[in-house]
């Protein structure tokens, strides 16, 4: 990995979305600084097939309550179980959309699925900026590093910002393990060595969760650091191998249901947020192929 400099530290405001268990984060130096979004939702209600912004309102007050100019709206990866409000919050507050350059992977193997318009383009060209692995980007003074870690879906990222790290669909809380590798692309063994990467990283590193799934009896967290998730994740601690883990997350996987809205999010998460163009009677239409995930 290249030298990273770490530079000054960010202020994290984290916003959890219950109905989806994702965790969105406004992140900046002070008030009146530029800022980052990252992993926005757009509210999907899938019975009536109806988006809301109430989720994206909250990020918006926050950025104008605290007078934030936004820089980047970061995508960890096409997420599978939200779809993102980006395009909405890039309308509002400015601020270019980014996610990681294999995003074309994932629009090749999807627009296969969905049997997409021949137009939709697989250059990513609907994204501002394509974040390279250890590619570095600015949010005024604060310095950030894109970091590919792959094996949730093949172009995850995780997006360094001063000492925080925003790791997406890697690890989740010490006490709920790792993200699914079983999605068109998933791979545990990368995953494993994706997590590895990470947790090389100083033992005092902020981690911060793309989604939590408590355990009965606790409430929502989304904040950890690399010492807490080696000594004690439940899938990844120091000590677990790469066999062990790929024997247990194979497992795990065949377990798990599809996320509920794993159809309407991919296919608008491919195109940055953006609904499918409008069909002749101006309505957007989303496909759902039958027997094809
Ligand atoms: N029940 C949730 C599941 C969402 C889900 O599958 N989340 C992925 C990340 S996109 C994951 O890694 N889940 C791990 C797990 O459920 O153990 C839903 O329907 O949305
Ligand atoms: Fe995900």
């Amino acid at each position: 990995m290249c030298q990273y400099n770490e530079g000054m530290n960010p202020i994290v405001q984290a916003f959890f979305d219950p109905a989806t268990w994702t965790v969105s984060y406004v992140v900046y130096e002070a008030d009146g600084a530029p800022c980052a979004l990252i992993d926005s939702v757009l509210d999907y209600d899938p019975k009536s097939g109806r988006t809301a912004t109430a989720s994206a309102d909250r990020l918006i007050a926050f950025v104008r309550e605290h007078r934030l100019r936004v820089e980047w709206i970061l995508e960890t990866h096409a997420h599978a179980d939200h779809l993102s409000a980006a395009p909405y919050l890039r309308k509002h507050l400015g601020g270019k959309i980014a996610i990681g350059a294999g995003i074309r992977t994932v629009q090749g193997v999807f627009k296969k699925v969905f049997n997409l318009e021949p137009q939709f383009r697989l250059d990513g060209s609907q994204f501002d900026r394509l974040l390279a692995d250890n590619e570095a980007f600015a949010i005024g003074n604060l310095r950030g590093q894109a970091m590919h870690v792959p094996g949730h879906t093949p172009a995850d990222m995780a997006y360094r910002i001063g000492d925080a790290v925003f790791v997406g669909d890697t690890l989740f809380m010490p006490d709920v393990g790792t993200a699914r590798c079983d999605f068109p692309g998933g791979d545990a063994r990368t995953l494993y060595r994706s997590v590895r990467r990470v947790l090389d990283l100083p033992g005092e590193t902020r981690l911060f969760m793309c989604h939590d799934y408590p355990p009965e009896g606790r409430g929502p967290r989304w904040e950890t650091s690399v010492a807490a998730q080696r000594a004690g994740n439940i899938h990844i601690r120091d000590g677990v191998s790469e066999d062990e883990f790929v024997a247990m997350r194979t497992a795990r996987d065949r377990t798990l249901a599809m996320p509920t809205l794993i159809l309407p999010a991919i296919q608008v998460n491919i195109r940055a947020g953006e609904l499918p163009p409008p069909e002749a009677n101006g309505t957007s239409y989303l496909k759902i192929p039958v027997n094809a995930l």
